[in-house]
């Protein structure tokens, strides 16, 4: 019926949840690979209750003032960085995320990223599929060790904690870390993990890993300073999001050997890649997919339709960001 609130769909996701949602709301979805730009999302949104995006999707004070029907925006990630969360909570719309239902798979990708580049493996395999495999060598792609090393974790939340636990129990690694909080003593001493401050993680780690979320405090928190920090030996694992490390003082570093090499899932102003990054032999590099199982991002999507079924339905969000103010 027309009482029915008015759900945007802003990005391409599964047909079945769509379908789902379709059964509480009056959906409009885009059906293009390609997001909206901002003008576009502003127009499809203007006389929307509530909005499904993924976190490519800047939500601000301009946009909600364009959509004064707005009342929640799910988001299918669970990094909220497009969300101007001051903004929204000023507005009265309510934010969510999709936290827990991607934690291990994105832990899983993240160690798989350690290990691929630690080991070499992308370049390694663009020398064989090069036809350039003739003989053995004993220093053929010999990497850095992975199993008994120190792991270095920067931002230790659910996330940062699934990979600190593969790291202790699975691989037998060190692992220090550090966080704007300490965890406390049961959690610390369940992923075998040691506090430390920002510079002692630097010049301890053979492989830092980043999962931390991206704030203004966060900008940059991996630069040609830091980088400076680092064993010429370590690697660097960037899951967490592009702009966390400075891409361009990465590049130089990976060329001028100041650090072995790197794992990068997230670029600064992905999709594009800084071109010095795609210039360097030693860097994995990939698009943006840690959370990418079928069955992960499926339940990510039903995370984010469950929210907003459970907002209009009982006035309550399953997982905020925020509690936004009544106007
Ligand atoms: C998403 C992510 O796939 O959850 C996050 O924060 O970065 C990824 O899992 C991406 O943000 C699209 O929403």
């Amino acid at each position: 019926t027309s009482s029915k609130p008015r759900v945007l769909i802003a990005r391409k996701i599964f047909p079945e949840v769509v379908q789902r949602l379709s059964q509480h709301f009056h959906v409009q979805a885009n059906d293009a690979d390609t997001p909206w730009n901002p003008a576009e999302l502003v127009a499809q949104l203007q006389d929307k209750d509530g909005a499904l995006t993924t976190g490519s999707q800047r939500i601000d004070g301009e946009l909600l003032a364009a959509c004064p029907r707005l009342k929640i925006v799910a988001n299918m990630a669970v990094g909220y960085n497009n969300f101007d969360v001051a903004a929204m909570s000023a507005a009265g719309v309510q934010g969510t995320n999709t936290p827990d239902v991607l934690t291990e798979t994105t832990a899983d990708f993240g160690f798989a990223l350690l290990m691929a580049t630690a080991r070499r493996m992308t370049e390694a395999e663009h020398y064989l599929r090069a036809g350039r495999w003739r003989n053995w060598s004993y220093d053929m792609f010999a990497g850095g060790e992975v199993h008994g090393s120190t792991l270095a974790i920067l931002g230790m939340g659910r996330i940062g904690q699934a990979i600190a636990r593969r790291g202790a129990h699975g691989f037998g690694m060190r692992v220090i870390y550090h966080n704007r909080s300490r965890l406390d003593a049961q959690l610390e001493a369940e992923c075998r993990a040691t506090y430390v401050d920002k510079n002692t993680l630097l010049a301890q780690a053979d492989h830092l890993v980043l999962v931390l979320p991206y704030t203004p405090e966060s900008h940059h928190a991996i630069g040609a300073a830091e980088l400076a920090r680092m064993k010429p030996t370590a690697t660097l694992i960037n899951i967490a999001r592009g702009g966390i490390v400075d891409d361009a003082a990465l590049a130089q570093a990976l060329k001028d050997r100041r650090i072995a090499a790197a794992g990068l899932d997230v670029f600064e102003g992905e999709p594009r890649v800084h071109p010095g990054l795609l210039e360097v032999p030693n860097v994995v590099l990939t698009p943006h997919i840690a959370s990418a199982t079928v069955a992960t991002r499926l339940a990510m999507a039903n995370l984010a339709a469950d929210n907003l079924i459970a907002f209009f339905e009982t006035g309550r969000a399953l997982t905020p960001v925020n509690a936004p103010q009544t106007p």
